[in-house]
């Protein structure tokens, strides 16, 4: 697939987190979200590439656009698959607060795992944590086994964990182990792709999130060398059914990063509020800066983009 494809894609994004940035702290994550997935599809549409939404805002009846089957791109070669959260975190971002971003993977066709919108049990590491990591393990021995293969002591270990009722035990036993935790109020991809960036302070990510996002973290996971292993949990029968049709058979499988994102995938995100791994789009007179990580499994290269967008010379 063309290289530059990885270029599109961030302008993508940063499209995105101009326009839902606007509605930062604003009280009204329907409308940010609205503004971001607007964008983003209008962005996508001048993009050479056959591309369908496999991970999307939901079914056609549920979602106004980006919904999973919508046809998106200019319709020319390849083929490929598209997994999208325009705004993940849209509480975050109606609040003002820490994490949001906007983000979008691209697979050749079947690339990648058709998560259903549901849970997903994940476990994050990066490069160095990699092959040290096992979903069948307590949060304990996992810490006890990267911060043996990262050399360090479990008490400098960061894991990212999202506050929740359903992690009590989970967080009191990272607690008990002697690690740092920081807890999240919203958005797990940022932080899982955070584990993977050497210097970012964050070395794991554990717990029960969305699975379309884990699909996204695990799409930015495998374009940086880093790991993730998930598994989903079914809260009803309904969800079985659902999953079922969509070609998901074992229901107590762990997807490791390659199952999750096969072949060779582009991933882009760019912040809409400070986080740690990306800065928040910030505006000024007649423009605005966005801060954007954008990379491909082929070359491994990670590049984090800088962008002034001057809006009297773009289109509207
Ligand atoms: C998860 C997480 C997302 O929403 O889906 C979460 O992966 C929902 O969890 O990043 P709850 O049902 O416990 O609220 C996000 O945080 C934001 O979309």
């Amino acid at each position: 697939m063309d290289r530059n494809l990885a270029l599109e894609l961030v302008r993508v994004t940063e499209a995105a987190a101009v326009a839902c940035g606007r509605w930062v702290g604003k009280g009204n994550k329907m409308a940010a979200d609205d503004a971001a997935t607007t964008a983003m599809r209008k962005t996508l549409e001048s993009i050479d590439m056959a591309g369908v939404v496999v991970i999307g805002e939901g079914e056609m009846d549920e979602a106004p656009m980006l919904y999973i089957g919508e046809e998106v791109g200019n319709g020319s070669l390849p083929q490929v698959d598209i997994a999208v959260d325009p705004l993940e975190g849209t509480n975050i971002c109606a609040k003002g607060m820490n994490g949001s971003i906007t983000t979008i993977a691209l697979a050749p066709r079947g690339g990648f795992l058709h998560a259903p919108d549901m849970y997903m049990d994940k476990i994050v590491v990066g490069p160095a944590g990699r092959g040290s990591i096992d979903i069948n393990a307590t949060p304990s021995e996992n810490l006890r086994r990267v911060a043996e293969a990262k050399k360090c002591a479990i008490e400098d270990l960061t894991v990212v964990i999202l506050d929740r009722p359903r992690h009590d035990e989970m967080i009191a036993e990272v607690r008990q182990a002697g690690a740092r935790i920081h807890l999240i109020t919203d958005g797990d991809v940022a932080p899982a792709i955070a584990c993977a960036v050497e210097d970012s302070g964050i070395d794991l990510m554990m717990g029960i999130g969305g699975a379309p996002e884990g699909v996204l973290a695990a799409a930015a996971l495998k374009c940086m060398g880093g790991e993730m292993q998930g598994r989903l949990v079914f809260m009803e029968e309904q969800e079985r059914d659902r999953a079922r049709t969509m070609g998901i058979e074992d229901f107590d499988k762990v997807y490791n990063t390659e199952e999750m994102a096969q072949g060779e995938v582009f991933f882009a995100a760019t912040g809409v509020t400070d986080g740690d791994l990306l800065r928040g789009t910030r505006y000024f007179a007649g423009g605005a800066v966005t801060h954007s990580i954008v990379m491909r499994s082929k070359t491994r290269t990670v590049r984090f983009v800088e962008s002034r967008h001057y809006f009297d010379s773009k289109p509207a």
